[in-house]
């Protein structure tokens, strides 16, 4: 473990730098308060400080309040070690940001005592901070593995379900539209008996990368219904833009031109239904409404023949 020694006797500094590198201790040393603020700036990891109070450009007190006040994220214990035994003295150190006072002349036993003391608290502090930036790592993955579909990795149901209610709100706060386009893909399941089931699953991937990248907006949602349905929410877009977006998803999945013998169409297409909501005028709607709505105009866009775009009436 680091220990720095800050004393401006430079007798009494020897005398304890070499019994701590005795003790075991990585040891540096400072004439005085300001050397010393220097070194720490450049030390990243745990250190214990063993300072005097007494010395010329800044003394023990100062550096104390500014590791504290500058650093009060690093690891630091700091031993006051000072001739100043009065009671005031003492609180007046440890008010400033010292962890421990100690009377000069030093009882090495004891400050070696002390020091373990501050080693053991430093470890514990370490192995705190290890764990707890740990668990957030583990905790912002489980919060993208509960929103992202596992297979396409773009958002799943539930994740698209919650954005639409947000959405909602906001739309209704700042009297904007919110629409939604519900895509299937056409003859899927031919697609599956033909080619196979992994064959499938390529083909999901290829179409959620292109809802993905093709309704990019900030704000702008695709995720994975279920199956071979899609779900795209594009918040503050009117019906006008939204079969724009629409149109353009629809023509670059048949642009893939991914084969499909199967299909009256050849290679793999999907049909769209689209609806607009302006959630501040229609009291009696909801996110569930919207999504009935544009599910609808999925059906009547199958029920034309597949492989286009049909908009809520
Ligand atoms: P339509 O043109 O009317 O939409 O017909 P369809 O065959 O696409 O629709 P249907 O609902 O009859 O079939 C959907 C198919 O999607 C059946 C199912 O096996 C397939 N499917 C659903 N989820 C997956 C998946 O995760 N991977 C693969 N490979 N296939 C899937
Ligand atoms: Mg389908
Ligand atoms: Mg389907």
């Amino acid at each position: 473990m680091k220990l720095l020694i800050v004393d401006d006797d430079t007798l009494n500094l020897s005398h304890l730098e070499r019994s701590a590198r005795e003790w075991g201790y990585e040891v540096e040393t400072a004439g005085n308060g300001f050397e010393a603020w220097e070194t720490i700036q450049k030390c990243p990891d745990p250190m214990l400080i063993i300072v005097d109070w007494v010395m010329p450009k800044m003394d023990g007190v100062e550096l104390c309040r500014r590791l504290r006040a500058f650093q009060p994220h690093n690891l630091r214990y700091i031993i006051m070690l000072t001739v100043r035994s009065d009671k005031n003295d003492i609180a007046a150190g440890l008010d400033a940001g010292a962890d421990d006072y100690l009377t000069k002349p030093v009882h090495l036993k004891e400050l070696q005592s002390r020091l373990s003391v501050g080693r053991r608290v430093l470890d514990y502090q370490y192995k705190l901070e290890t764990l707890t930036e740990e668990l957030l790592r583990t905790n912002q993955e489980l919060h993208r593995m509960v929103a992202i579909d596992g297979l396409t990795s773009i958002a799943n149901r539930r994740h698209f379900e919650q954005r639409c209610e947000e959405e909602w709100r906001r739309a209704t706060r700042d009297e904007t539209p919110v629409s939604l386009i519900m895509l299937d893909i056409d003859y899927f399941k031919k697609y599956n008996d033909t080619y196979g089931h992994l064959v499938g699953d390529e083909c999901l991937k290829q179409v959620a990368g292109i809802l993905a990248s093709t309704a990019a907006r900030a704000g702008d949602l695709a995720a994975r219904y279920g199956g071979e349905e899609f779900a795209v929410l594009l918040p503050n877009t009117d019906s006008v833009g939204t079969a724009v977006v629409a149109e353009s998803l629809r023509s670059a999945i048949s642009g893939l031109q991914i084969e499909h013998s199967g299909s009256p169409l050849a290679v793999v297409t999907v049909s769209a239904g689209i609806a607009t909501a302006y959630p501040c005028r229609e009291e009696s709607q909801s996110p569930a409404v919207l999504l009935e709505r544009a599910d609808r105009a999925l059906y009547r866009a199958k029920a034309a023949g597949r492989n286009n775009v049909r908009q809520s009436v």
